[in-house]
């Protein structure tokens, strides 16, 4: 668990200008840096480890990894992509949704598969994952390198509920993007926007009630310390996207290109065996350790209530991205068709 100090963030924002320097003094062989959200051994740090790995074992580059905190919060890291200090980047559309509207797409409730085999197979195939983000992507500076799903969301709160009746009052950390707050609206609760780091304390203090996310970042925050009710809703995944600095990479030389994407297909295809059977396994760890969780799995009638909320949080959706995300929206309908076609 990393809640950020003060003191290492700007450790790190010095080690980062430091190797800035250094880099712009080297020629061939070049140092990069790579910043993501999450703890060591998190399916973040999966990914960056293996796109370290390609590579390292395939040109004289070296990539330095930064972890949660380490550099700041999550917006924090985005901001030193943006500007250069930093290569690359990896930020979940729950964060990037505030700055790419369409990004938020991922917040619509029930609109993708909670079946991993078929989430696996959209992100594989999806041509609005393949073709449509990367461009949305470049339009804000940003090389889209992968677009990859983490877990299940699951919501932990004070007090298990089985309907939209049981989250009423119920102050629920959301991530920073305003369409999340839309479906904690729709579903009865009032929606809290917070960053990371912010999030075990809030619960700690009561400021919030719950909150939702993949069951390995529960446990890597130990946040069914402070909040020990897990409810299985089924409402959708934990999405995320590696990326880099598109003035950086459009001034690399091709191989170098190459080897970046060859990097990113090698570290996806190595996440997706890590977060195969990850979130059982962390649950059972979970109730291991802490005798008051509690799970609750809704039926698909109870998942009914919720799912009859989507079509509004759609709406909003369209209303905040225009002609842009409705298109997208029809492309991401008509890939998540396919997948259910194929299995
Ligand atoms: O809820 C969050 O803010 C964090 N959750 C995960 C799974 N990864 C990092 C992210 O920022």
């Amino acid at each position: 668990m990393n809640r950020i100090k003060p003191i290492t963030k700007l450790a790190g924002l010095c080690l980062l200008l430091l190797g800035a320097f250094t880099v712009a003094n080297a020629a061939d062989a070049a140092t990069w840096r790579y910043a993501h959200e999450e703890n060591q051994g998190d399916v973040q740090d999966v990914y960056a480890q293996f796109f370290k790995k390609h590579i390292e074992q395939n040109s004289d580059h070296t990539l330095q990894i930064y972890r949660f905190g380490e550099l700041g919060e999550s917006d924090d890291i985005m901001e030193q992509a943006k500007v250069g200090i930093l290569n690359f980047v990896n930020q979940s559309p729950g964060f990037t949704g505030a700055q790419i509207p369409e990004a938020q797409i991922f917040f619509i409730p029930y609109l993708m598969p909670t079946d991993m085999d078929k989430v696996v197979t959209f992100f594989r195939n999806s041509t609005a994952i393949n073709e449509d983000f990367p461009k949305l992507y470049a339009d804000n500076g940003l090389e889209l390198l992968s677009m990859y799903p983490e877990g299940e969301m699951v919501i932990t709160i004070d007090e298990a509920f089985t309907s939209p009746k049981g989250l009423k009052g119920k102050k629920m950390r959301v991530m920073t993007n305003p369409l999340l707050s839309e479906t904690y609206s729709a579903f009865g609760a009032i929606p809290a926007p917070l960053p990371t780091g912010e999030v075990y304390g809030a619960l700690q203090t009561n400021i919030i009630n719950g909150q939702e996310n993949p069951i390995f970042w529960i446990e890597s925050e130990q946040l069914y310390e402070v909040s020990p009710n897990l409810v299985y809703t089924s409402h959708g995944w934990f999405t995320t996207a590696a990326m880099a600095n598109k003035r950086f990479y459009d001034k690399l030389p091709n191989e170098d290109q190459k080897l970046i994407h060859n990097a990113a297909d090698y570290a996806f295809e190595n996440v997706i065996i890590h977060i195969a059977g990850l979130e059982e396994k962390a649950l059972e760890r979970i109730q291991e350790r802490n005798g008051k969780v509690t799970v609750t799995r809704l039926d698909s009638a109870q998942i009914k209530a919720f799912k009859a909320r989507s079509g509004q949080v759609e709406e909003k959706f369209i209303a905040m991205t225009g002609d842009s995300g409705k298109e997208l929206l029809r492309q991401f309908k008509k890939d998540l068709s396919e997948v259910q076609n194929q299995h």
